[in-house]
Formats: structure tokens, sequence, C-alpha cells
């Protein structure tokens, strides 16, 4: 019966800073054709609040999200609109 409670409680350990509840959403935009495209979708998705991460390849028309919670869709059809493409819908 050794060992078999220590250490599990109220051990402070590392803060998950870099991975807590991260989620990833996958979408299709329609009208990407080059890094240019790329770039514009990434810059104004980028700025929707809670976006950690965006990856947009215009070769698959794939927009992939990374946030803290899921992504608002009004938004971030929005943010899309605004560089000049089409939100297509989830991937
Ligand atoms: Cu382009």
């Amino acid at each position: 019966m050794l060992g078999g409670e220590r250490g599990g409680e109220s051990r402070p350990g590392p803060e998950l800073d870099e991975e807590h509840t991260m989620t990833e959403s996958v979408y299709s935009v329609s009208g990407m054709s080059c890094g240019h495209c790329e770039s514009a979708i990434t810059r104004e998705v980028t700025a929707i609040p809670g976006v950690t991460s965006v990856k947009a390849v215009a070769s698959t028309g794939l927009l992939t999200i990374g946030s803290e919670q899921p992504v608002d869709e009004a938004a971030l059809r929005a943010a899309v609109d605004e560089a000049g493409y089409e939100l297509v819908g989830r991937a």
C-alpha cells in the first residue's frame, strides 16, 4: 500500500497553457487561387476573437482554424467575405 495515494492530489504541476481545450475546425472556402488569397483570408480570420491559428490552403480550398472555443460561423463567414471570398461551409 505504499505510494498508492502519494503525489497525485495537490501537485502544482505545469500549467497547460499551450493545449488547453483547443478546438480545430476545417471549412471549405471558394475562390482562393494563390498565396495572396491565402494570406488575405488568414489576415481577416486571425482577427476574429478567440482564433489562435489559421491555415488557408488555396490548392485544396480548405481553411483550418484553431481556436479556444468553437468559432462563430457568422463571424467567420463575414471575415472570409471581407477578404473577398466565400465560405462554403464545414469541410
Ligand atoms: Cu490569389
